[in-house]
């Protein structure tokens, strides 16, 4: 099966490695598929960021490290058995800002992604270069070649100003209410080479338990790609379980827009259009979203059974749904 997977931080890139287990896809030594299953990541950039001339990209690193092995489990981003000298280096020179998490093995990755860009390499380029080494099992790109950023539009009083989205998620936990969620530069964004043939030869797309606003919505937000997933067999599943996000803020980006924190509310935000089938938490069991088939089964993803259990269920409604679309 060739599945396409829009992905965006912590939650997508563990759900796709239940995903790889579920498909028998990308050994993780060669990277090789064991079967005739490959699975197209479609990364989100609007998280990306430039530090110290630096261009970051935390969610393709995210999927990269976690499937690559180079993830530190704890956090869920950066590297494994990182140190921060480089960090502490930069803030003894007075440099800002100081809140964000700058890695020295991380730092590395930033520098070579960095050096390729000013050379004049897309970002799509400069993913499979880095996907060489970490060899991830899955075909990583990045949703557009082009800068887009994800702003969000705060006021603490002095009016309304825009933050960028690293700065209000790490250095404000998400705590400032977000007036509007921007995505600066979508309009007059491409999708990358690949993302639209990727999801017109794929079999189906599936929507993992990303944050669906700033992660999965960011990559919907690029023109071409909604449209093309929406041809499609896409199943979902959902990031909110009983009412709260499983992990990270979703329920923030979410009060932005004026969507409630609900299985179904973010089905409904999502779409019929776009979604065949929503995977919800027994939690949230009997929740029901028009036009879309709602399935209820355990959502968490604690540990690599239930993750390639929940993985599976996904591809499997999929299927179902394809066959009788017909
Ligand atoms: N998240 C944090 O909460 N604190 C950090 O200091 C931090 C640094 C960081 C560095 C590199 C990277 O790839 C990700 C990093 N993240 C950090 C996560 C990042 O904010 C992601 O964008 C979110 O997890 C949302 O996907």
């Amino acid at each position: 099966m060739r599945i396409v997977v829009p992905a965006g931080g912590i939650g997508g890139a563990r759900f796709l490695r239940g995903l790889k287990a579920a498909l028998g896809t990308g050994s993780p030594t060669t990277g090789e598929h064991s079967t005739d299953s490959a699975i197209t990541v479609i990364g989100n950039t609007g998280d990306d960021i430039t530090l110290f001339g630096l261009r970051i990209c935390p969610d393709l690193d995210t999927v990269m490290y976690t499937l690559g092995g180079g993830i530190d489990e704890e956090r869920g981003w950066g590297r494994a058995d990182e140190s921060f000298t480089v960090k502490e280096e930069l803030a003894a020179y007075g440099m800002r800002p100081t809140w964000f998490g700058l890695g020295d093995r991380d730092t590395a990755t930033h520098i070579v992604r960095a050096q390729m860009l000013a050379t004049g390499y897309p970002l799509s380029a400069v993913t499979e270069a880095l996907c060489d080494r970490w060899k991830p099992g899955v075909r990583l790109i990045p949703m557009t070649d082009d800068q887009v950023e994800t702003h969000v539009v705060v006021d603490e009083g002095e009016g309304p100003r825009a933050l960028h989205f690293q700065e209000w998620w790490i250095r404000h936990r998400a705590a400032l209410p977000a007036q509007q969620i921007v995505s600066v530069g979508a309009e007059s964004s491409a999708p990358a080479p690949g993302v639209l043939k990727a999801i017109a030869e794929a079999d189906a797309v599936i929507l993992p338990p990303s944050n669906p606003v700033v992660s999965v919505g960011s990559v919907l937000g690029v023109p071409g790609i909604r449209d093309a997933m929406a041809a499609k067999t896409v199943v979902g599943v959902s990031p909110i379980i009983g009412g709260a996000p499983v992990r990270g803020m979703a329920d923030a980006c979410l009060a932005a827009l004026g969507v409630e924190t609900d299985a179904g509310a973010v089905a409904e935000h999502l779409g019929a259009d776009l979604l065949d089938g929503w995977l919800v938490d027994e939690a949230d069991a009997g929740t029901r979203a028009a036009g879309i088939e709602v399935r209820s089964r355990p959502l968490y993803m604690n540990g690599p059974a239930a993750t390639e259990a929940l993985a599976r269920a996904a591809v499997d409604l999929a299927v179902e749904l394809s066959e009788a679309k017909g």
